[in-house]
C-alpha cells in the first residue's frame, strides 16, 4: 500500500545538494516512486551510481544500500554485485557523461550481455558536476564550456544505442512527463536483461545559462516542447523532426 507522499520521503531521503531547479531532483522522486509502487523492499535493492551530480540520486540521498563508485564505471560495479548476489535488485542511476561518455563500453556491453540490470541515465546534456563541459549527448550546435562556438558534433541517441547492442527494454522521457517515467522506470525495473531509462533533465546551472534560458521555466517549457510521441514523429517530415526528441517506451528496436 502506498505511503502518504510525507512518510514516504521522512522514509527514504535524507537532504538534498542540487541547485534550485535541478531536474534531478523530479527524476529522484520518480525512482522512489517507481519502487514504491511496485512494492519492492529497499532492503533488497542496491543502487550503485558513478561519478556527477546525477550520481547523488541515490548516493548520499537514498537510505539504501548504495555504492558510489568511480566515473564511468558504475555497470561494471552493478554487474559483479549481480553477479555476487542474483537475488538483489540492482538499479543504477546516473549521469549521461558518466554512463555514455566515460561509461559508454560498460553500458553497451552490459546491453549485449542481458544481464538483468536496471539502468536510469540522468541526461541533462551536458557534464554538470565539472562546469559544463560537452558530452556525448549535447545537442549539434549547443554551448557548453569546451565548445563555446556550438558543438559540431551529433549527440548519441542513447535509446537506439542501448536497443541496439541488446538491451530487453528502454524508454526516453523528460521529467516534465513524471507520470510516464515513472511508468518506465517500472517496466525497466521488471525487463529481463537491461532496462534503461533515458531520462531528460534540465540542469539551469551549466546547460540552461549557456544554452541562453534567462528563466528557469523557458528550460522546462523548451525541453517539454521539444519532446514528441512516436506517433506525432511519424507524421513529421525528416526536416521538421530535426530539433524535436522523440520520446517513448520501446520494447523492441524501431528506427
Ligand atoms: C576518471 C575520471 N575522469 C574525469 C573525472 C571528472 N568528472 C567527474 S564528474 C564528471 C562529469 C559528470 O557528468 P555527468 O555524468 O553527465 O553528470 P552530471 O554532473 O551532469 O549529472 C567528470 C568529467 C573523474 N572524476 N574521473
Ligand atoms: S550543476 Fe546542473 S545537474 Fe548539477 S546540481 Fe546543479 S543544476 Fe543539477
Ligand atoms: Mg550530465
Amino acid at each position: 500500500m502506498p505511503r502518504d507522499l510525507q512518510t514516504y520521503l521522512r522514509d527514504e531521503i535524507k537532504s538534498t545538494a542540487f541547485c534550485p531547479g535541478c531536474g534531478n531532483g523530479i527524476l529522484m522522486g520518480s525512482v522512489l516512486r517507481a519502487i514504491d509502487a511496485l512494492g519492492l523492499d529497499m532492503q533488497k535493492v542496491l543502487f550503485v551510481s558513478g561519478i556527477g551530480c546525477s550520481a547523488w540520486i541515490p548516493s548520499p540521498h537514498f537510505k539504501a544500500d548504495t555504492l558510489h563508485t568511480l566515473h564511468g564505471r558504475p555497470v561494471a560495479f552493478a554487474t559483479g554485485a549481480k553477479l555476487a548476489n542474483p537475488a538483489l535488485e540492482v538499479i543504477v542511476v546516473s549521469g549521461d557523461g558518466d554512463l555514455s561518455s566515460i561509461g559508454g563500453n560498460h553500458l553497451i556491453h552490459a546491453a549485449r550481455r542481458g544481464i538483468k540490470l536496471t539502468i536510469i541515465c540522468s541526461n541533462n546534456f551536458i557534464y554538470g558536476m565539472t562546469g559544463g563541459q560537452v558530452a556525448s549527448t549535447t545537442p549539434l550546435g549547443d554551448f557548453s564550456a569546451t565548445t563555446p562556438a556550438g558543438n559540431p558534433y551529433p549527440p548519441f541517441d542513447l535509446v537506439r544505442l542501448v536497443m541496439a547492442a541488446g538491451a530487453s527494454f528502454a524508454a526516453r522521457w523528460p521529467v516534465t512527463r513524471p507520470v510516464h517515467l515513472i511508468e518506465a522506470i517500472k517496466k525497466a525495473i521488471r525487463a529481463r536483461g537491461v532496462g534503461f531509462v533515458d531520462a531528460l533533465t534540465p540542469c539551469p546551472t551549466q546547460y540552461g545559462r549557456r544554452n541562453k534560458f534567462r528563466e528557469l521555466v523557458d528550460q522546462y517549457d523548451s525541453l517539454e516542447k521539444m519532446c514528441i510521441d512516436r506517433e506525432e514523429a511519424r507524421k513529421l517530415s525528416e526536416e521538421e523532426r530535426k530539433n524535436k526528441i522523440v520520446v517513448g517506451d520501446f520494447e523492441t528496436f524501431c528506427p
